[in-house]
């Protein structure tokens, strides 16, 4: 499977940091301490006054909300909560400059782009006292879009990938699976049949563009006009045999036994499958780890510059990296916490479950979701739009 020497080089990258710890944490915590901002405003530059307020705006389904009840019990503070489902409709908030929030959490895909729009204020580590918890190899990762990690502050890291209920995906196949387990998707002949049991897929061109290009054996991050073209047109065969473009509302239809193949967030798809566990309802559904691919991102919490409560902003970040509240957080979302030490007081059903922790053999098939060049994310969104209406 041919990848960019950049996308290949960051997973290998990754694999040789998942076994062996060392301490840049810490020493990016050190050396910030005694750094200078050169541009753009450091979050705590200033004394903040004290408010007994938070605002975070978060991806669905991806805290605990209990550990959102503990946090605003310890620290006497009212935490409010949105949603949203795609790194496209954050963008349209933060970008304006005056989100009205104090954290959000972006993919390490659309980090680079808001910084340099300056949306954001630059953390000061010093006040995240758990920053030494985080993976190091997750900081090195986001230090290609957030140069010195001076912004963002990991939160979770997954993949994108599909998941099927297997009984009606054997059933509707009237035979095996195929070995390569993105044709279920990308191959009419196998999407055909999986028409009438339900196909769902993220509902963002960032985020299926790289799958359908690794699918066809192109640079998953090809910013190539006629590359995106071909996969636009790869998409468009199977077109009619989606039923529906989401990026949350799958969970639960999934769970439900309304879809038989998702394209969607691996954690996510991890829901899906213990709902239907919980509902008892016979809907086995298993997430797969296809060989030849998948997408690999880290989303990162980040203050938007309009902060009205910053010093609650720091407290909400570095509690998240408290491993028993990241262990908790993570068993809830089912996705692997930037909290290294959390790992350990996971439960075994999700740390041995190579869609939520990949092992090192797994994530050698990975790429890294790397951003696209403003141009091509333009001309993917303009595909996009024709994607789903069909035409
Ligand atoms: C959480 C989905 C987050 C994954 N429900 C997107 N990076």
């Amino acid at each position: 499977m041919k990848k960019t020497l950049l996308a290949s080089s960051v997973v290998v990258m990754f694999l040789a940091a998942c076994g062996g710890g060392n301490n840049n944490a810490a020493q990016s915590k050190t050396s910030d301490a005694g750094s200078t901002a050169s541009s753009g405003t450091t979050a705590s530059a200033a004394p903040a006054a004290a408010t007994d307020s938070l605002k975070i705006y978060n991806w669905s389904d991806y805290v605990d909300p209990e550990t959102v009840k503990e946090f605003e019990a310890a620290n006497k503070i009212k935490a409010t909560y949105d949603f949203y489902d795609s790194n496209e409709a954050l963008e349209a908030k933060v970008l304006t400059g005056k989100s009205g929030y104090d954290l959000v959490v972006p993919s390490n895909t659309f980090v680079g782009r808001q910084i340099k729009a300056g949306a954001y204020l630059k953390i000061d580590k010093n006040q995240i006292p758990n920053y030494n918890n985080i993976d190091p190899q997750l900081l090195k990762l986001m230090n290609d879009v957030d140069a010195g990690n001076e912004y963002a502050v990991p939160y979770f890291w997954g993949i994108n990938t599909i998941a099927i209920n297997k009984d009606k995906v054997e059933k509707a196949l009237g035979g095996p699976l195929p070995d390569n387990q993105w044709d279920l998707l990308f191959k009419p002949e196998y999407s055909n049949k999986l028409k009438s049991c339900g196909i769902s897929v993220l509902d963002s061109a960032a985020e299926v563009f790289p799958m359908a290009l690794n699918y066809m054996g192109k640079d998953p991050q090809s910013d190539k006009s006629e590359d995106l073209k071909a996969a636009a047109e790869m998409i468009m065969k199977v077109r009619p045999d989606i039923r529906r473009f989401s990026s949350s509302g799958y969970i639960d239809d999934m769970a439900r036994g309304d879809l038989c193949l998702v394209l969607g967030y691996g954690g996510d798809l991890n829901i899906a499958a213990r709902r239907a566990k919980e509902a008892k309802s016979n809907v086995n559904i298993e997430v797969l780890v296809p060989k030849e691919g998948f997408g690999v991102w880290v989303d990162s919490f980040m203050i938007p510059k309009d902060s009205a409560n910053v010093t609650n902003a720091y407290k909400y970040i570095n509690n998240t990296l408290d491993p028993k509240v990241a262990a908790k957080n993570g068993n809830f979302v089912t996705y692997a916490p930037a909290s290294k030490p959390a790992k350990d007081l996971m439960e075994k059903q999700y740390t041995e479950n190579r869609s939520i922790f990949p092992t090192d053999a797994d994530l050698q098939n990975g790429f890294m979701m790397m951003p696209m060049k403003p141009d091509s994310l333009k001309m993917a969104v303009r595909l996009w739009q024709d994607i789903k209406k069909g035409s």
